[in-house]
């Protein structure tokens, strides 16, 4: 139990690599890898908060910016679910203070053995503006976006702004969350990497989240794909549920398989979360399902080329200011 506390704290603080990182200046490593699974120092210890960009009572989480050894820095802190096979050691190992009682009613403060009361806590630095703004809550605009307000709006712009895709390259070569990987199939064309979004701490299945990342490296989105790409999208879509059947025992009639648009980051990747879990994204503003995706491809072999597109962007999002900028809000 204890090893897998660590390894949690391990895995989304992002291992000793972080702190060698925090250290070094920016881009000087490009390796992922780090000794996962073993304690890590508290490179948080060090952490200055300079702002709360968000929080959620509901949601159990506070998004927090500032430095980490003088460099910016988010912090993303959660309370995990309580799980089913904590309970009896939950029960019989805590200590309550009660709060008050009345007739048959009564409440308490319970104070649960460390271990069974982790904060999934996940570190972005050095974190870009661009990251700051994403964790930022604001006020969101949906965008209409025709096939050629992408090629002369949202291409150029994305070309010059998106986020760094390192991660997903480190993954692809085995550089980072090697061990993470549920399953891969290795071919140039169809083939992908199929693992746990770091959103998810794999405890429990109720909140089951997955991205499949393909091998192919200049695939950016919906919109670059056309009906070439349906052997591909039919493999993710087929070996991913068979997949997550064999690991977790989910049927496909539990999940939702879906595309963003816009996503943040752009190398084509699938979203496979459990139906049920209201994860960040999986609404109609920006998720596409993968289904509806490979019939529209058959049926229209560019599809994504010729449709208007809505999205949802955010009011200080640059690309938001493009449109505008077009008269095109
Ligand atoms: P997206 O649709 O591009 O953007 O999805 P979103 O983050 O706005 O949803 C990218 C997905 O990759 C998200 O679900 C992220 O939580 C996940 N993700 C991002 N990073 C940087 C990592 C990472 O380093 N490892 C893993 N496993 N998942 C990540």
């Amino acid at each position: 139990m204890a090893d897998s506390a660590a390894k949690r704290e391990i895995d989304s603080v992002g291992s000793d690599e972080l702190s060698h990182k925090v250290k070094k200046a920016k881009g000087d490593s490009e390796n992922g890898q780090g000794e996962v699974g073993k304690e890590s120092e508290n490179v948080l210890s060090g952490f200055k908060t300079s702002s709360v960009l968000s929080d959620s009572a509901r949601e159990k989480n506070i998004f927090v910016r500032g430095k980490l050894a003088d460099q910016d820095a988010v912090v993303i802190l959660e309370k995990t679910p309580i799980r089913e096979d904590a309970l009896a050691e939950l029960f019989s190992g805590s200590r309550l203070r009660l709060e008050m009682r009345n007739d048959i009613y009564s409440t308490y403060r319970l104070q649960a053995p460390p271990h069974l009361n982790e904060i999934k806590t996940t570190v972005v630095c050095p974190a870009t503006e661009k990251h700051v703004k994403k964790y930022q809550r604001q006020e969101s605009f949906l965008v209409e976006e025709t096939g050629e307000d992408y090629q002369s709006i949202t291409l150029p712009y994305i070309q010059k702004q998106s986020f760094s895709i390192q991660w997903v390259y480190n993954i692809l070569e085995k550089k980072a969350e090697a061990d993470r990987i549920v399953y891969e199939d290795p071919d140039p064309e169809v083939g992908f990497v199929l693992l746990p979004d770091f959103k998810w701490d794999q405890k429990q299945v109720d909140d089951l989240y997955l991205i499949a990342i393909v091998h192919q490296r200049d695939i950016r989105s919906l919109r670059d794909l056309t009906s070439e790409h349906l052997p591909l999208l039919q493999n993710i879509f087929q070996k991913g549920k068979e997949a997550i059947l064999q690991r977790y025992k989910l049927p496909a009639s539990k999940l939702r398989v879906y595309l963003h648009y816009q996503p943040s980051y752009y190398h084509l990747h699938v979203h496979f979360t459990k139906l049920g879990y209201e994860a960040p994204g999986c609404g109609v503003e920006r998720a596409h399902f993968l289904a509806d995706v490979i019939q529209n491809l058959q049926s229209d072999p560019h599809y994504y080329k010729t449709r208007t597109l809505f999205f949802p962007l955010r009011a200080d999002d640059g690309l938001l200011s493009k449109f505008k900028e077009a008269g095109r809000l």
